[in-house]
């Protein structure tokens, strides 16, 4: 089932759940090369999110600022390639959201532990708006905050669970949006942590 958020961002249900199996050795793989990291914000503070990427290109932040580098700095080596069954799962719930075409060249792996939290930002690093974010989110259930355009707009609450998928186009694109601390019960599978993956078109 497709339920809409807005204009044309949609949360596809438990559509990632039939490739968990194939996914979780692949994030196992991927941070075996390029590890999990509290990064640095151009202000300063150390994000509580832990993050790894896979792919041509990689989001990372330090003192500078906030860009896509298709090197890892941690050992100065490209990013771990984007597993065949992470391009096949964004393809497929792109276009189950209406873009047809949606060729991701940056996945953008988070990991939350109890407490962790993502505040309200804008995703604005990619040269071309225009394509899609696909989010899935895997482990814990996380609140998400699904803003305006505008920091100061009211947001909305979406319960996000393991295996959920949202789909972010058009002017919902660059909405602003975050994730409340992490809270609840262990999940089953992945123990006292949330992972979130986003596919980008960023080059
Ligand atoms: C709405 N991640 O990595 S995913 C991020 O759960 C990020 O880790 C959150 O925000 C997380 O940048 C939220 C859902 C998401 C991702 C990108 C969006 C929602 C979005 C871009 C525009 C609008
Ligand atoms: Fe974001």
């Amino acid at each position: 089932e497709r339920e809409r958020l807005g204009d044309q961002a949609y949360v596809l249900r438990g559509f990632a759940l039939p490739f968990v199996n194939e996914l979780l050795p692949a994030i196992t793989q991927i941070a075996s090369l390029s590890p999990f990291r509290q990064m640095q914000t151009p202000g300063g503070y150390t994000m509580s999110v832990a993050l790894t990427n896979c792919g041509k290109l990689g989001w990372v932040t330090d003192r500078s600022g906030y860009r896509y580098s298709r090197i890892d700095p941690q050992h100065s080596q490209p990013w771990p390639a984007m597993p065949q069954s992470f391009t096949q799962l964004a393809r497929t719930a792109a276009a189950e959201a209406g873009f047809p075409d949606f060729e991701p060249d940056a996945c953008l792996l988070n990991r939350y532990l109890p407490s962790s939290r993502m505040s309200l930002h804008q995703d604005k690093n990619e040269r071309d708006f225009s394509a899609p974010i696909v989010s899935v989110s895997l482990g814990m259930t996380a609140t998400f905050l699904f803003g305006g355009h505008q920091r100061s707009d009211r947001t909305a609450k979406v319960v996000l669970h393991h295996g959920d998928v949202v789909v972010w186009g058009g002017l919902d694109r660059m909405r602003y949006h975050g994730i409340m601390p992490l809270k609840g019960l262990a999940h089953p599978l992945l123990g006292e942590q949330r992972i979130n993956f986003t596919f980008r078109k960023a080059g």
